[in-house]
């Protein structure tokens, strides 16, 4: 491609408005537009990278036997109604109606239809397991997209669904596509790090999220040197403090006028956070139910639906609060509302005399001990874990880092074809709902995230294997000298003819325009055109990763870029 007649709208300047690394450079580089909120046009360049990892993506599922297909994007709401999805997502699914008025979805992910075409197709367990897969493009109306394409509201992913008569079957192939991200992110020289993760409203039995390292990646991973990793959604660990051991004192009211929020008052009562349990109002499938926590620790909501078997679990809004507690919001407490679900997180049971809403206003209570003022069932773990916290296999203290989920693996089991009634008939000609499984790798995410690990105060630094180009030739005074218009057009043509993607910037800009664009623009290889060099029998390379810089004969200029290509096409 030559780049006088290229679309690569490249800025000097950062758009305002963009937050990340990833987004800054796909706008400046000229990778991307926005058309509006959430929704991108991918100009030359970022098509070209989209395809790149889209490719790399079909020649690891399809060396593993997984079948390419193509599903629409629109899907009728009745299927989304036998699974009971078309009430359970609200706003987020993009929904769309046709002339004579019948509802559809954009589609965010596509279960529903995949398990219509296996009830529809599949009818013996001969025709299994089968896995097929799509790169589609996916609509999700998220309330703040944010951060360019890695939270979109229309995005590429590639997602796939395997059929199974059995887990153990299921369990293979969760493993081979488990091996397959782990071959797709090392070819596109990501540094990842694959997690247990929340299944979340998809159901299934568990789940595995690959993180690729960023200090921008809106998910917390917490780690641990034995090994175990998970999504703070989802992190076990254990509080480990020490708490001083103390005689319970006699339960007392105090007067704390106005006081909400724990800062003030454990600085009311000159006490440490840790002794101030708050009690959140929730509401989890339409009964109200108390969290209570250590004041200075936060409820993990996945953990609280799972202990209380819940699908729908929301804070409750100042009514019901006001309604369950008998009380403002903010003062309420354990003490005295046995007759409220209550879930007590298990970093309460080292706590003493510990100071509680008063489900009264500007009331607290203090000096509170379990067992004696309120009673505990049993003590649940709903606390959210995070750095610092005790690992709950090895005990250590465990980490944290900051990443991009760019896919995810589901073991879905029954969910779906119960619901549809998605069968096939095992040896003894009795039917069995499909055993499933679903693969998700956000495509046009991993572009981002490649541009979080591979880029510099200077711009991108492709890896090789998802480089726009491969070779950028930028030819100096091109317009003036003969002698480097015609090496660069001989150069250009001879790469393409070995195979080499090649731009050429045949711009008539200065050298420092067409040096600052190379930069940001990140091909791998920039091979430098200019007089001087001719006069010396030589072209100038540069590597754009390390920096490095060689000299090519000019006479052999083709063969010898070629071969650095070939050294960093790995
Ligand atoms: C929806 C909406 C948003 C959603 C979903 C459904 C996330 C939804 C989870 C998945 C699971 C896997 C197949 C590919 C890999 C991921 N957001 N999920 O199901 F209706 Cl609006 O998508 N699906």
């Amino acid at each position: 491609m030559r780049w006088s007649k290229a679309l690569i709208p490249t800025h000097k300047e950062d758009p305002s408005h963009a937050e990340t690394t990833s987004h800054k450079l796909m706008l400046r580089a000229g990778l991307i537009r926005k058309l509006t909120s959430g929704v991108y046009s991918y100009l030359p360049l970022g098509w070209r990278v989209l395809k790149r990892i889209e490719n790399i993506v079909r020649e690891e599922l399809d060396a593993v036997g997984c079948q390419e297909i193509l599903m629409p994007v629109i899907s009728p709401a009745e299927l989304w109604e036998e699974t009971g999805r078309w009430g359970v997502y609200g706003k987020e699914l993009w929904r769309v109606k046709d002339r004579n008025g019948r509802e559809f979805a954009l589609g965010p992910t596509h279960e529903e239809v995949v398990t219509d075409i296996a009830r529809n197709e599949i009818n013996s367990y001969k025709q299994l397991p089968f896995t097929v897969y799509q790169i589609q493009t996916k609509f999700r109306d998220e309330i703040r997209p944010r951060f360019g394409v890695v939270r979109a509201r229309e995005f590429t992913m590639k997602d796939a669904y395997s059929f199974h008569r059995d887990e153990e079957s299921l369990d293979e192939t969760y493993r081979a596509i488990y091996d397959v991200y782990s071959r797709i992110f090392d070819r596109c020289d990501l540094v990842y790090r694959p997690v247990e993760a929340a299944t979340g409203a998809i159901g299934g039995s568990s789940s595995h999220e690959f993180m690729v390292l960023s200090d921008t990646g809106e998910s917390e991973v917490i780690v641990c040197e034995c090994g175990y990793a998970a999504t703070s959604e989802q992190a076990e660990g254990v509080i480990a403090d020490v708490m001083p051991v103390e005689e319970p004192g006699a339960m007392e009211e105090v007067a704390t006028p106005g006081m909400k929020t724990i800062e003030e008052v454990a600085g009311f009562l000159k006490i440490d956070p840790w002794r101030l349990v708050k009690t959140i109002v929730y509401v989890a499938d339409e009964e109200p139910v108390l969290a209570v926590i250590r004041g200075d620790r936060e409820v993990n909501e996945e953990k609280l639906a799972g202990v209380l078997g819940a699908d729908i679990i929301e804070a409750a809004p100042p009514a019901v609060i006001e309604k369950v507690s008998g009380a403002p919001v903010g003062f309420a407490g354990p003490v005295g509302l046995a007759n409220v679900r209550q879930v007590i997180d298990r970093s309460v049971e080292p706590l003493r005399n510990i100071v509680v809403g008063g489900n009264k206003a500007d009331t607290h209570i203090r000096n509170v001990n379990h067992g004696r003022d309120f009673t505990v069932a049993s003590f649940e773990d709903i606390a959210q874990i995070g750095k610092g916290d005790a690992c709950a296999n090895c005990g250590k203290a465990m980490d944290s880092f900051r990443g991009i989920e760019v896919s995810q693996v589901f073991k879905l089991g029954t969910k779906y074809s119960d619901s549809m009634n998605a069968t096939f008939l095992d040896e003894n000609g009795k039917a069995k709902p499909f055993v499933m499984g679903c693969y998700g790798l956000g495509v046009s995410r991993t572009v981002a995230a490649v541009i979080e690990q591979h880029s510099d105060d200077d711009g991108i630094a492709w890896p090789m294997s998802v480089a726009p180009f491969e070779a950028l030739i930028v030819a100096l005074n091109n317009l003036k000298s003969d002698a480097v218009r015609e090496a660069a057009e001989k150069l250009y043509e001879e790469l393409k003819g070995l195979g080499v993607d090649t731009l050429l910037d045949d711009r008539p800009d200065s050298a420092g325009v067409k040096f600052k664009d190379a930069d940001l623009i990140g091909i791998p290889v920039r091979v430098t055109i200019g007089d001087r060099g001719l006069d010396k029998g030589i072209m100038e390379v540069r590597l754009r990763k390390s920096g490095e810089k060689s000299e090519v004969p000019k006479e052999n200029a083709g063969a010898e870029v070629l071969a650095i290509v070939n050294g960093l096409r790995g």
